[in-house]
């Protein structure tokens, strides 16, 4: 490691201020950014990162952050984790590239077989690996046209598949991922979401209705054969942390069946523990036909699978799929440590301890403030979504205003949402409790500060112990 200082479970885990938040440092990168990056990339809060590692990220003023947002539910076994830093180690200093089409490694194989032992179902399954995970998901498209014969695609609302073309289309939000992008691609529908907090007739029949209204929409309006795929998030991420009504996912699951329609659960962000399961689509026990995955696969490296039925991904002729970078050997590496590391540390079962831990203080504070209409999510997957008190109307305004507020105190929430009205948690599986807590303790301190001025920057340093 020459030397660089270690981050990784080591760091101390303490939320640490030292400046205001961003620093002084921070400050001076983002005005280096301004004439080096350009404005469309943006960041939640920029304050440039040093280290990180198990439940903390520490900036180069030297702040220490608790971390609730993992990279976007990326670094689920924690950042730096010891295994994949280990494994990726060794494997780049073996060999860091040489192109699984041109002539392959053992890892790649590897980790196929993994998510074949993984993924939902004990049918035959093939996976192929690719980068990111939009370019996963326009692959499961590619896969489903290719098996079915058929060329139509059913999204849904409030859903987010990436930024490429295709999956720009798949993706229902405008602004900011659609502006001025257009044209998109065709073929694409978009059926209404089991949305439990807005259906209009309530949440328990949600699941069920609206399953019937996307049956006959897609009856009445595309033909159920002409349909290729079904693609969905078992739990919706960048739209707001929706959990389908119960019986949704089921009853399309089933119709997609009957009707030769290939059931694409897109798992980038639910995928790997993140639920309190291996795969969201398990809580309800739906099995899909494909399942495009990211994000938590890899401990922070860029890698993306496409795992379904080995007749469905080998209807595919040879050399249809693929990509120069596509299960790189190191991305690979870091997969086998991080599903190795899933099961020694039983992140499933502590994704379950995540949501034991923080929901019922969610639902407490939903009790003190008016204004969270809705607490909801699975596992380290988990969400508050905001609104005018008594309204079901979306207030975006005190979203940012509580998001600020939880940075300003070192807490690193990010937010989302269509309405962009959601404050969604995802910390790192690994996050110790007192940190857990302690987190919670600077949410609740933000909503408490609802309406008074912000925080004054620190003038001691807060520090909490490890
Ligand atoms: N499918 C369900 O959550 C990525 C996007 C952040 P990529 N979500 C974070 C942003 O603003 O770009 C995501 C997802 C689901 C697909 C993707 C796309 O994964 O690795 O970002 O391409």
């Amino acid at each position: 490691m020459g030397n660089i200082a270690a981050g990784g479970p080591s760091l101390p885990q303490e939320r640490r201020l030292v400046t205001e938040i961003p620093g002084p440092r921070s400050r001076q990168l983002t005005a280096r950014r301004g004439s080096a990056v350009a404005r469309g990339v943006s960041s939640t809060l920029p304050v440039y990162v040093d280290r990180a590692g198990g439940g903390v990220v520490v900036d180069v003023d030297g702040n220490s952050l608790i971390d609730f947002g993992s990279g976007i539910a990326v670094v689920s076994v924690g950042n730096a984790a010891p295994a994949v830093v280990e494994a990726v180690s060794d494997q780049v200093a073996a060999f860091t590239h040489t192109c699984f089409m041109v002539a392959p490694y053992e890892g790649y194989v590897a980790v196929c077989e993994q998510l074949a032992r993984l993924t939902p179902g004990a049918h035959e399954k093939r996976s192929a690996l690719f980068n990111s995970g939009a370019e996963a998901v326009e692959n499961t498209v590619k896969i489903a046209r290719a098996h079915t014969g058929r060329q139509a695609v059913v999204a849904f609302e409030h859903a987010y598949h990436g930024r490429t073309n295709l999956t720009m289309a798949l993706t229902a939000k405008n602004m900011p991922y659609k502006q001025s992008f257009g044209p998109f691609a065709s073929d694409v529908y978009r059926m209404p979401m089991a949305y439990p907090f807005r259906w209009p007739t309530g949440p328990e029949r949600c699941g069920e209705e609206a399953a019937a209204q996307v049956i006959s929409a897609i009856e009445s309006q595309i033909g159920g054969s002409n349909v290729a795929a079904i693609v969905i998030e078992p739990i919706q991420g960048e739209g707001g942390f929706i959990v389908p009504g119960e019986g949704f996912l089921p009853a399309l699951a089933e119709y997609a069946r009957r009707s030769g329609i290939v059931f694409v659960a897109d798992e980038v962000q639910t995928g790997f523990a993140r639920t309190g399961a291996w795969f969201a689509c398990e809580h309800e026990g739906v099995v899909p036909d494909l399942i495009a995955t990211a994000k938590g696969i890899a401990g922070g490296l860029p890698l993306s699978a496409v795992t379904g039925r080995a007749e469905i991904m080998d209807s595919v002729h040879v050399g249809g799929l693929g990509g120069t970078y596509g299960g790189n050997p190191i991305a690979c590496a870091a997969a086998l440590a991080t599903i190795a590391t899933i099961e020694d540390q039983d992140l499933v079962g502590a994704a379950r301890q995540v949501e034991a831990t923080m929901l019922p203080r969610l639902r407490a504070l939903q009790e003190r403030f008016p204004g969270i209409g809705d607490v909801r999510g699975r596992g380290a997957m988990l969400a508050v979504e905001l609104v005018k008190p008594g309204t079901k109307e979306p207030d975006a305004g005190v979203t940012q205003d509580v998001a600020k507020a939880c940075h300003a105190r070192g807490l690193l929430v990010l937010t989302a949402g269509t309405y962009g009205n959601v404050l969604r948690f995802l910390p790192p599986l690994v996050m110790p409790q007192h940190l857990l807590e302690e987190g919670l303790d600077v949410l609740e301190q933000a909503f408490a500060g609802l309406g008074t001025s912000q925080p004054e920057a620190p003038s001691t340093v807060i520090s909490t112990p490890a």
